[in-house]
């Protein structure tokens, strides 16, 4: 029809065909680009139904395809004023004193990121984040923040997903102009594993800040400040909110465990605040903070800084709440939280009975429960189309203060070593982890040191090694890449160093790091970037998209074929992202502003004899037919 429109236009007919055209009539080019991404999407739907989705290939099947429930919402009022405004009325510093000058606990919702990157792999997808964005905007505008992009998600939503993360950013910051957005940035790791350029750092910063970001949560992996100053500079420089962490490792109740103590908190905090954080962050990331031990950290810092405090943790021993409760008695100011329905184990503390918790005390959330229990109804109903990604639960024993595996490994690792046949072996494996911290001198063990650890304990316990072979100068050891990055100082420096022995072992000899890392690795090329990224993609590419090239050359790049194939694959609802269509199932998606395909699958033809079969549609009541290769 395209083609025949296009004859048929007087233009054409009268044999007056100028590149004018495309000035004049750009109705008809915007008619073409419309059509060819229709026909993207059906390809993508055919290819998924004929071929299967790699990604939820041989994982348990989720049977939910109705649309999840949304909270009736006003759509007549303004949207109510929340944390965002205020930020933007008072600035940076001063925002942060207001928070500190509260009565009430502030709640930061977790859920459309630390959540499912603890309890769903991180696959939780734009669409569905876009479906509640409404109702937090209207319903739940008392939330201090939500935590919605960083640490794994924008890795996964390129290379699982195929969505672009900025564009997840941007669009869900359109909907909720009034409450924080929070991210978790890897220091000078980024949104990556490894450290990165010092001006790879800084462009992520500015990017994410362009895009929508106003809190930065910003941490090292090892607590190793030079590596977060570039960051931090960064975030401070946009204007932005710079919440700096200092990770919670071993256990303060603990007289015997002593790397860890309070001076060393302290001595890192007021660094941080030296630094110009506006917030102070505790970063719990294995949820090991018992609650006496929330309570003596919160009351000190609070005392020993003049800046608001945010504690952070995840519920693997299911005691929590608890450690919340003791820190809001000595003025903890801001604590995350997980809708209840993602809630729970590796995940986050349960938002909603949290805030119940607090109801009537002098630390009073003022957060509207029946909202929040809407907001939370969704998220049960939205958790059901994640089924391939759900990981067996694991209890957590008491092992945990033992092995201290941060939550978004903790399922992740189990994983990993049932597909090497070692899942009846998995309390060896904690075993093996934790004499692998020991070994490395007793670290902190978060994204990237923690995966270093974790190959390292894999490798161990599947060549049934130990620590004293791993030392043993007349054994070959293959060491993994990561424990190799870790031990060079590729990650930082934790302090007193790594033990020497280790360093002998490990390096064989090879260069480390002195210091920090950025201030050796040489500046990346932009131009350079960013002709490779017009190449890729065939046209100028946006910074944003350069950025995501440096810090995924090869993800980027899988990314940017299959928009090319398949188009934007993010409107399509989730059962149909992950399944394709039920016979005679019909959707609507916008492909843009107004505009609507409605799709109805009819059925799969048989094969034809060169391998290929064709897929029967309906689009907008019009036959259409797509034809892919049968990969069976
Ligand atoms: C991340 O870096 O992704 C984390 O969640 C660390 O806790
Ligand atoms: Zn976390």
């Amino acid at each position: 029809p395209f083609l025949l429109k296009t004859l048929d236009h007087p233009t054409f007919s009268g044999g007056d065909c100028t590149t004018r055209f495309i000035d004049e009539t750009p109705e008809l080019f915007k008619f073409a680009a419309r059509k060819n991404r229709a026909i993207k999407v059906l390809t993508y739907l055919s290819e998924t139904m004929v071929n299967g989705n790699e990604l939820v290939k041989d994982r348990p099947v989720s049977l939910r395809r109705e649309p999840a429930p949304t909270p009736a919402v006003d759509h007549h009022n303004p949207i109510p004023k929340g944390s965002r405004d205020k930020f933007k009325e008072l600035g940076a510093e001063k925002f942060a004193k207001w928070v500190r000058e509260q009565d009430r606990l502030f709640i930061t919702d977790t859920t459309f990121r630390d959540a499912h990157q603890s309890l769903l792999a991180t696959r939780v997808r734009t669409y569905d984040l876009l479906q509640i964005s409404d109702a937090y905007a209207r319903n739940c505008s008392g939330l201090f923040s939500l935590e919605m992009w960083g640490g794994a998600t924008f890795d996964s939503s390129m290379r699982f997903l195929k969505e672009c993360p900025w564009q997840r950013l941007a669009d869900m910051r359109e909907r909720i102009p009034n409450i924080l957005t929070q991210m978790l940035l890897r220091a000078s790791s980024a949104l990556g594993y490894t450290n990165y350029a010092d001006n790879v750092v800084a462009a992520c910063v500015k990017e994410a800040a362009d895009c929508g970001m106003d809190l930065f949560r910003v941490f090292d992996a090892l607590n190793f400040v030079p590596n977060m100053k570039v960051a931090m500079e960064s975030v401070i420089e946009s204007g932005m909110l710079c919440e700096a962490s200092i990770c919670y490792s071993g256990d303060l109740t603990n007289p015997h465990r002593t790397k860890y103590d309070m001076n060393y908190y302290v001595g890192l905090a007021k660094e941080l605040e030296k630094m110009g954080a506006h917030i102070l962050a505790i970063k719990d990331m294995a949820g090991l903070c018992k609650p006496a031990a929330a309570s003596a950290l919160v009351k000190t810092l609070r005392e020993e800084v003049g800046i608001p405090v945010h504690f952070h943790t995840h519920d693997t021993a299911g005691i929590q709440a608890a450690s919340i409760l003791e820190g809001s008695k000595v003025g903890l100011d801001i604590a995350d939280a997980a809708m209840a329905p993602m809630s729970g184990g590796t995940s986050q503390p349960n938002l909603n009975t949290v805030v119940e918790m607090l109801r009537h005390g002098d630390r009073d959330t003022e957060l509207n429960s029946d909202a929040l229990d809407e907001v939370a109804e969704y998220w049960r109903a939205t958790r059901e189309f994640y089924t391939p990604f759900e990981s067996q639960v694991l209890p957590a024993t008491a092992d945990l203060y033992h092995h201290e595996m941060p939550g978004g490994q903790y399922t992740n690792l189990f994983q990993q070593a049932r597909a090497l046949g070692l899942a009846d072996r998995w309390a060896e494996v904690c075993r093996v982890y934790a004499g692998v911290n020991q070994l490395f001198g007793d670290i902190v063990k978060v994204t990237p040191t923690s995966k270093a650890v974790g190959d390292m304990a894999l490798f161990m316990v599947a060549n049934e090694m130990s620590n004293e072979d791993v030392l043993n100068p007349d054994r070959d050891v293959a060491f993994p890449a990561s424990v190799i990055d870790l031990i060079s100082g590729g990650m930082g420096q934790p302090p007193g160093g790594f033990p020497e022995a280790v360093k002998k072992r490990v390096l064989l000899g090879k260069d480390e790091f002195k210091g920090r890392p950025g201030e050796t690795l040489p500046p990346a090329d932009f131009d350079a970037a960013r002709a490779k990224v017009k190449e890729i993609l065939h046209r100028e590419p946006l910074e944003r998209e350069v950025v995501s090239w440096l810090l995924y050359e090869r993800v980027f790049e899988d990314f940017a074929a299959h928009q090319a194939q398949f188009g934007d694959v993010g409107i399509l609802p989730t059962p149909n992202f992950f399944y394709g269509l039920e016979p005679g199932e019909e959707i609507a998606i916008d492909i843009e502003e107004g505009k609507t395909l409605i799709i109805r699958f009819l059925t799969i033809g048989t094969p034809h004899a060169d391998g290929t079969r064709t897929v029967f549609f309906e689009l907008n009541g019009q036959p259409r037919e797509v034809t892919v290769v049968d990969h069976s």
